[in-house]
């Protein structure tokens, strides 16, 4: 999800209206929420990249260390001839890392902005000349069909980051299911970085770091929203909340009103927020090793190998599809 992106460009009025009345209906609702794509404009996303260095931040090393100590038996996983599809590519540096030893045949960079990823990719050409690169610009989280020009042999789909963890597990399933229907009969399958659950301070910490970075990427939601809405949110009024939730298993962002407040925006729209009251900006759900081997059954794939760290914090898998 660490895409770059601009806020939907003013001439494509239908898809801001549908915007627009999204985050509407999430801010009146009685437990008012935003969905956590919001947390990325330009800013977010560098704030993304800054929470990605942060000791606390565990995820982005862990994972980076797994592929690099697992990846010639990943490699042997994967197979040789693949088309790697990686979902929200944003700048391509996960995969491109992961050239060298998995030597796909094809690369399809999939992620909202095809501009940004069209600069991303025309670097990586000249780096790697023998790999055939497509860019696909779509909101894959709604509709995984790719057009046909991919072609149907060895769709190898790669999902890092635990970017599964931000849907719901009803949700994940329903997504892991496309991808498999995606998959189809090409003798392919899902490479996925899965965040596990652990201890509750080390998960809070992650989420709510000394410095503040992860405070300032979910307080700049309000300034993305002030753009997006013409809307009157004071970032100075409210407070970052972050915390592991142990009974569903997963972190909760949230932006707590600091006194009581009224936010208007356009069109006479208006809100009250109580002291104290909650605007819930991201989940992202922690699995067990077994958990998500469940779900990927359910979901209909074949044989699962796993990798992970010494501490078990993160995991890598592979699940086919023959
Ligand atoms: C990009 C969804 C994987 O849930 O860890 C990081 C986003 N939010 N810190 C995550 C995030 C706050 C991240 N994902």
């Amino acid at each position: 999800m660490a895409q770059l992106r601009q806020s939907a460009p003013p001439e494509n009025c239908v898809a801001q209206d549908e915007v627009e009345q999204q985050l509407v209906a999430g801010l009146l609702a009685p437990h008012a929420h935003v969905s956590p794509k919001y947390l990325y404009d330009v800013l977010g996303s560098r704030l993304f990249a800054a929470i990605c260095e942060l000791p606390e931040y565990y995820p982005t090393r862990t994972e980076a260390a797994i592929f690099e100590h697992h990846a010639s038996q990943i490699a042997v996983a994967v197979g040789a001839d693949a088309t790697l599809i990686d979902l929200g590519a944003g700048n391509c540096s996960k995969a491109a890392r992961l050239f060298p030893s998995l030597r796909p045949k094809q690369y399809v960079a999939v992620d909202i902005s095809e501009k940004f990823l069209q600069e991303a990719v025309s670097a990586l050409r000249q780096q790697f000349p023998q790999i055939k690169m497509t860019c696909l610009g779509m909101d894959f989280s709604s509709e995984l069909e790719l057009p046909p020009a991919i072609g149907l042999r060895r769709r190898q789909f790669f999902y890092p980051g635990s970017s599964i963890g931000n849907f719901a597990p009803l949700e994940s399933l329903k997504f892991l299911h496309q991808i498999r229907k995606a998959i189809a009969g090409s003798d392919g399958g899902l490479l996925i970085g899965v965040d596990l659950v652990k201890d509750k301070p080390i998960l809070d910490a992650a989420y709510d770091d000394a410095l503040g970075v992860t405070a300032a990427f979910n307080l700049n939601l309000l300034n993305h929203l002030n753009r997006l809405l013409d809307a009157d949110f004071r970032p100075q009024d409210w407070r970052h909340r972050a915390f592991y939730n142990e009974e569903q298993h997963r972190i909760e962002m949230h932006l707590e009103a600091r006194e009581d407040l009224i936010v208007h925006w356009r069109q006479g729209g208006i809100r009250r927020f109580a002291q104290g009251e909650r605007i819930h900006t991201e989940s992202s759900y922690k699995y067990s090793r077994q958990g998500f081997i469940d779900m990927l059954q359910q979901a209909g794939f074949g044989k699962v190998q796993t990798w992970s760290d010494e501490r078990n914090w993160f995991m890598v898998c592979h699940a086919q599809v023959t």
